[in-house]
């Protein structure tokens, strides 16, 4: 009887498909290019442990954590993580394994530069990262460095972090000894990891360390700052280092796509509109965008609250002219992180929104539908039809000319081998990716999955996992086991196509998440 349903549903599933090869139906009949770069992404401090190892200084996120044990659900920090400072092998070879060309890893800064500055640069540290980067390129693997994912060297975050406008000359020194050490074999570089996350609950809030919750005033310090550095960086590499590396460089930005609560209500329309300015084009506009500079709705916004609340000056930092020309075109590629939607409606305050604030400039109240699957983390839902919606967003603002490359997306959830939800996430935010390269004809070059394996997830801790391979925190030995998602990703990237059947579900989740726009 089971059985012979199945035999039903699969003749059922080949009819399906045998559409989508004529293209008529169904997101999975489209392939992936030849040369699309497919990758897996980590960041330092989430993954390698050894926070005081071999001559290591502190970073922000160390001395945070050290003095707020309980900012962590589980009281966790990254003093361990995933021991990948150790376990380098291992993770080179779970890469390997998922047949995916490109490792997306970055630098600890205060690993390789102790106090920060470069008068001291670490020499286990150089052994270490050169040791990796050759020995994934000994696997046929690609080497993407993120410069900066948010491991601020704790001497500098002493001095204000990025709200010191000094920090842009200390950046770009460090960014020096990186192209230096490992411009010869690293050839793809991104400066920054969503320095909209960072400094947003960094420095306005106190989601992230070093949480400052200068609401208003120091987020916006901390984004001047943070994007005139990726600028500096950027141009140090192409006018001293582009020449003889050959390589490219360029910025990840993150955003949700912001979809309005009520579709028809024109003020809902706009608070989306709105906050896509706000979050995603106060970054984007200054590098990618014609004009380049705040966007003028940003601009205008910001400087109108600042002098109705009593402020002689803007508290968004203006540039000079010569400094809107450095940021201009400041990026090879558009590196963007997504994860999740929010609905946006349209509301003048909020009781949680602190006076002045980014929010209360925004002027957008967040939420999610509860019937949008909820895996994991708070902040986060499934709705795929987001990402396509997001790229093309980008797309008519920036220009079909910029390469985007997802340098992050994955699925949030509480663990477990048998991640059928997150196998179902990718299956479907790639099949909408697809789409807006086919369909919508948007550029992108590139996509990686967040992240390789379990690790230390910010302010969850280890409660909610991002890996497509599972870590044992209770093991010294951190052994990594691919979950089912790691299977299916291996195969889409085998086959270039997604096969929305390879993975079989166990009846009881047999029903799809598939959200239909
Ligand atoms: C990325 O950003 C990071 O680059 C990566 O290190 C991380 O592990 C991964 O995502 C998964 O979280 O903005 O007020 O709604 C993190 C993005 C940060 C987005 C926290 C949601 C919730 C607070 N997330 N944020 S709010």
């Amino acid at each position: 009887m089971a059985s012979s349903r199945k035999v039903v549903l699969r003749a059922v599933l080949a009819s399906l498909s045998v559409l989508s090869a004529r293209g008529e139906s169904g997101p999975g009949n489209y392939t992936f290019p030849d040369g699309f770069m497919f990758g897996v992404a980590t960041a330092a401090y989430q993954i390698e442990g050894a926070w005081n190892e071999d001559g290591k200084g502190e970073s922000m996120w160390d001395t945070f954590l050290h003095s707020h044990p309980y900012y962590t659900p589980d009281h966790s920090n990254g003093d361990v993580a995933a021991d990948s400072y150790h376990k380098y092998m291992d993770d080179i070879a779970i890469v390997k394994e998922l047949g995916v060309e490109y490792y997306r890893l970055s630098i600890s800064w205060p690993r390789l530069l102790p106090n920060g500055t470069d008068n001291n640069i670490s020499k286990s540290a150089v052994r270490y990262y050169r040791k990796v980067i050759k020995e994934l390129i000994n696997a046929n693997i690609i080497p993407v460095v993120t410069l900066f994912h948010w491991d601020m060297p704790t001497p500098f975050m002493d001095l204000g972090g990025w709200a010191n406008p000094q920090i842009v000359n200390y950046f770009r020194d460090y960014a020096r000894v990186a192209f230096n050490l490992f411009g010869d074999v690293v050839k793809i570089w991104t400066t920054m990891n969503e320095p909209h996350q960072h400094c947003y609950n960094g420095y306005g809030g106190d989601y992230f360390a070093p949480a400052i919750k200068s609401h208003g005033v120091g987020e916006y310090l901390c984004i001047h700052y943070m994007l005139l550095a990726h600028a500096a960086a950027y141009h140090l590499y192409d006018e001293e280092f582009r020449p003889t590396q050959k390589g490219k460089i360029g910025i990840t930005l993150d955003a949700f796509w912001a979809k309005p609560k009520n579709s028809s209500n024109p003020d809902d329309i706009e608070a989306a509109e709105r906050y896509l300015q706000m979050h995603l084009g106060t970054f984007a506009h200054p590098i990618f965008s014609k004009q380049g500079d705040y966007p003028e709705f940003v601009r205008n916004r910001v400087d109108t609250l600042s002098l109705h609340q009593g402020y002689t000056r803007s508290r968004l930092p203006y540039f000079t002219p010569e400094e809107v020309i450095s940021l201009r075109g400041s990026s090879d590629f558009f590196g963007l992180n997504h994860y999740t939607t929010f609905l946006m409606s349209s509301s003048n305050s909020e009781e949680s929104w602190a006076v002045p604030s980014m929010d209360y400039d925004t002027g957008v109240k967040l939420d999610q539908d509860p019937k949008w699957l909820k895996p994991g983390s708070d902040w986060f839902s499934v709705y795929p039809p987001g990402f396509r919606k997001l790229i093309n967003w980008i797309t008519n603002k920036y220009g079909k000319e910029i390469p985007i490359i997802i340098t992050e997306n994955g699925l949030s959830d509480f663990g477990g081998i048998n991640d059928y939800a997150r196998v179902d996430y990718y299956n479907e935010y790639l099949a909408q990716m697809l789409q807006a390269m086919y369909v919508d004809g948007c550029n992108i070059q590139g996509y990686f999955a967040w992240t390789l394996m379990d690790d230390f997830e910010w302010k969850d801790g280890y409660t909610s996992k991002f890996g497509l391979y599972h870590v044992d925190f209770n093991s010294t030995k951190r052994t990594r086991t691919p979950k089912l998602s790691a299977i299916n990703y291996r195969e889409i990237v085998r086959t270039k196509k997604i096969n929305f059947d390879f993975i079989e579900k166990p009846s009881s989740s047999a029903q799809s998440n598939r959200i239909k726009d």
